[in-house]
């Protein structure tokens, strides 16, 4: 199981001192991209990603530093699209075999600390390099922030997306609950998100990005909404047991495995357990502390909710935003 922590990473040479400058090449470009304030941190747009400022650095190294291997998989959820259940549904599924559901890792750690993160924080790279293959592994990151070499070698990808009413909505609930809250309201966040300035945004971008990457290599690439995992979950085990070359057996599915994948990674079983009760998670990032409560993780879990906080007008403007940046693309919401 891979363990999370945060470590810094320190450069390995302390140049001559004529060439010491206070601030990196990197640093120098962060200046200049554009920021925007208004969500619980500061957001930087880089490669048309809206990044937070306080990840960037780490999310820039991704490009250069991630040694990509032919059999990993890669959860490249976009954020409040069901990230977390697919981590605990990748996780129970492929070590299915060797733990069992009575004393499973997730009884005990949260899903965000069994997959491991392309890079929220400084170490998270040395940490992936340092797992046994297969490994598994997840980003917010669009397709063009990771080495080509993902696609080239044929790295397998599971996508995931949601409607973008709903990921707002979590989105938003989950914002103001981060330490540093909200300076904006909600009709000033919606309108940001609806221009593409959210976190990892423009959300279409995204979605479209890792949506023709599913049509260019099927057999590796696998695209879902949050709404069909919702809709039929034992079929979507069954699918994504199928694409990670762990099909079930006829036996393990008449012993129920599926319905136990299912209820062990299911938001009832999920949020009750201890690691994922209220408790402040602390994350550092570049000096700066981003402190997550991991109950804010499990608001609800259910599709549709955007209309007990979203205006029909609001609803009606994104869903013709949606039909405009989707269009011709034939992903539909
Ligand atoms: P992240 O990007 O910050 O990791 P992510 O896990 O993608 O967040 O999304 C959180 C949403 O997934 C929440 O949706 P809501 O705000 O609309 O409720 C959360 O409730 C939902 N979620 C988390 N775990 C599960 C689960 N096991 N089953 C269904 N939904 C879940």
């Amino acid at each position: 199981m891979a363990h999370l922590h945060s470590e810094t990473i320190e450069s390995s040479k302390t140049p001559p001192s004529q060439f010491i400058s206070s601030k990196s090449h990197t640093e120098n470009l962060i200046e200049t991209l554009p920021t925007r304030e208004g969500w619980a941190t500061p957001l930087v747009l880089y490669n048309n990603c809206w990044i937070r400022a306080n990840s960037l650095k780490d999310s820039m190294a991704v490009k250069d530093r991630l040694k990509p291997r032919p059999d990993d998989t890669i959860l490249a959820a976009h954020p409040k699209c069901g990230t977390t259940w697919l981590k605990a549904l990748l996780f129970t599924i492929v070590n299915r075999s060797r733990y069992t559901f009575t004393d499973h890792p997730l009884l005990t750690s949260r899903p965000h600390q069994v997959v491991p993160y392309l890079a929220l924080r400084p170490g998270d790279l040395d940490i992936v390099e340092t797992l046994p293959s297969p490994r598994l592994l997840s980003t917010h990151l669009p397709l063009s922030l990771l080495p080509s070499t993902v696609s080239t070698l044929g790295c397998r990808i599971v996508c995931v997306c949601r409607d973008p009413k709903d990921a707002f909505i979590s989105r938003w609930h989950f914002e103001k609950r981060m330490n540093q809250g909200m300076s904006i309201g909600m009709d000033e966040a919606f309108t940001m998100f609806c221009e593409g300035c959210s976190p990892y945004g423009p959300f279409w971008d995204r979605y479209l990005e890792y949506w023709k990457e599913s049509l260019a290599r099927p057999d590796e690439v696998m695209f879902l909404r949050y709404e069909e995992i919702v809709s039929d979950t034992p079929k979507v085990i069954r699918k994504l047991a199928s694409f990670l070359r762990v099909p079930f057996t006829q036996e393990e599915d008449s012993n129920g495995v599926v319905e136990q994948v299912e209820d062990l990674c299911g938001f009832t079983s999920l949020s009750n357990i201890a690691a994922n009760r209220p408790s402040r998670v602390q994350h550092e990032h570049a000096g700066d502390k981003l402190v997550v409560d991991p109950t804010s993780l499990f608001r609800k879990g259910k599709v549709g909710d955007w209309v007990n906080h979203m205006s029909k007008d609001m609803g009606d403007r994104m869903d013709q935003l949606v039909a405009e940046k989707f269009k011709g693309s034939g992903l539909i919401f």
